[in-house]
């Protein structure tokens, strides 16, 4: 029997699949339905210092090959999510704590908080592509300023949830930076900023217009991004992939590519919880067919990505 046990920063996961950040992870209610899933994690919105409303609805739409929102980053407040990290501690699955400034100074206020916090872990999202600033994971210097503020804490695994880079030279600085400031987890991709029109009522499918694409249409994208990290950083930074998985098959593209663990977003919300356990099964009947008994197994096989000779 095969089984897809991992670790990211050194903590361990019962499996390689969890939820990502922003869908149905606001309040305690969502938060308690993953925490009794198959999901390995428990990770929660990206908060900000204030609770925000987020954008006018409709603010999620799901389309042919995913969706698209802009949610506009509605959460409760950090201190909520500070309050529930600890409610969630009886689950005993790592809960991962997500945090979004509103501008850079925002970052040291709640990395601070979340260091002090019983999460497990803290993802630092420079990539929300819904809010009236631009992206901070495009502005090296902006990421250099909040990596220098943030990791002067040390004690909690930090993480840093990446935009898409479309050119390896962009994949280069980042890694630089990830390297110099010792960060332990990375997790690509965010949703990639885009329009999705519906030809019928001639109008787009979201009233924000513009939002972030999810799903099927950014995989490629996805595992582009992961596979040219992986080749960048040291080993000791875990890298989570997500972005279109939703099956086993693509979870075990993403594991062949580079990722120690891979988050479900859109099928998350399309499918329900049950998505969690179905995709672990699937990945767990996929290396069993290979007599892969464990994902450490394929990790060693995955330097075949890197070989021409395959092709
Ligand atoms: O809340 C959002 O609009 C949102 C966030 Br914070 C994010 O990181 N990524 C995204 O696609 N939407």
């Amino acid at each position: 029997m095969s089984n897809t046990e991992t670790y990211i920063a050194g903590l361990k996961l019962d499996s390689y699949i969890f939820n990502a950040s922003g869908v149905n992870d606001s309040v305690l209610e969502e938060l308690e339905i993953i925490a009794n899933s198959k999901s390995s994690a428990i990770t929660m919105k990206s908060c900000t210092i204030e609770p925000r409303k987020g954008n006018k609805e409709p603010r999620y739409a799901r389309t042919a090959y995913g969706s698209i929102q802009s949610m506009g980053l509605p959460n409760l407040g950090y201190k909520k999510y500070i309050e529930f990290a600890s409610y969630f501690k009886k689950y005993n699955k790592p809960v991962i704590a997500s945090v979004a400034g509103l501008c850079i100074e925002d970052y040291k206020l709640l990395v601070g908080a979340f260091q002090k916090s019983d999460a497990d872990m803290i993802e630092v999202n420079i990539s929300c592509p819904n809010t009236d600033n631009s992206i901070f994971g495009y502005d090296f210097e902006a990421v250099e300023n909040i990596l220098y503020d943030i990791s002067k804490f040390k004690n909690k695994p930090l993480g840093l949830k990446l935009p898409a880079y479309l050119d390896s030279s962009y994949n280069k600085f980042i890694s630089k930076l990830i390297r110099k400031y010792n960060i332990s987890f990375i997790t690509c991709i965010n949703s990639i900023g885009g329009l999705i029109i519906n030809s019928e009522t001639e109008s787009p499918v979201i009233k924000n217009r513009f939002g972030g694409i999810s799903g099927n249409y950014i995989k490629p994208i996805a595992l582009g991004n992961v596979r040219r990290l992986y080749e960048l950083l040291d080993k000791k930074v875990s890298i989570i992939g997500v972005g279109g998985i939703s099956s086993g098959q693509d979870a075990f593209e993403f594991l062949l590519a580079g990722a120690d663990a891979v988050q479900v977003a859109t099928a998350f919300e399309k499918e329900g919880p049950s998505c969690f356990r179905r995709i672990k099964n699937e990945l767990e009947e996929i290396l069993e067919s290979k007599n892969y008994k464990s994902i450490g197994d394929v990790k060693g096989r995955r330097e075949v990505i890197s070989s021409p000779s395959l092709f």
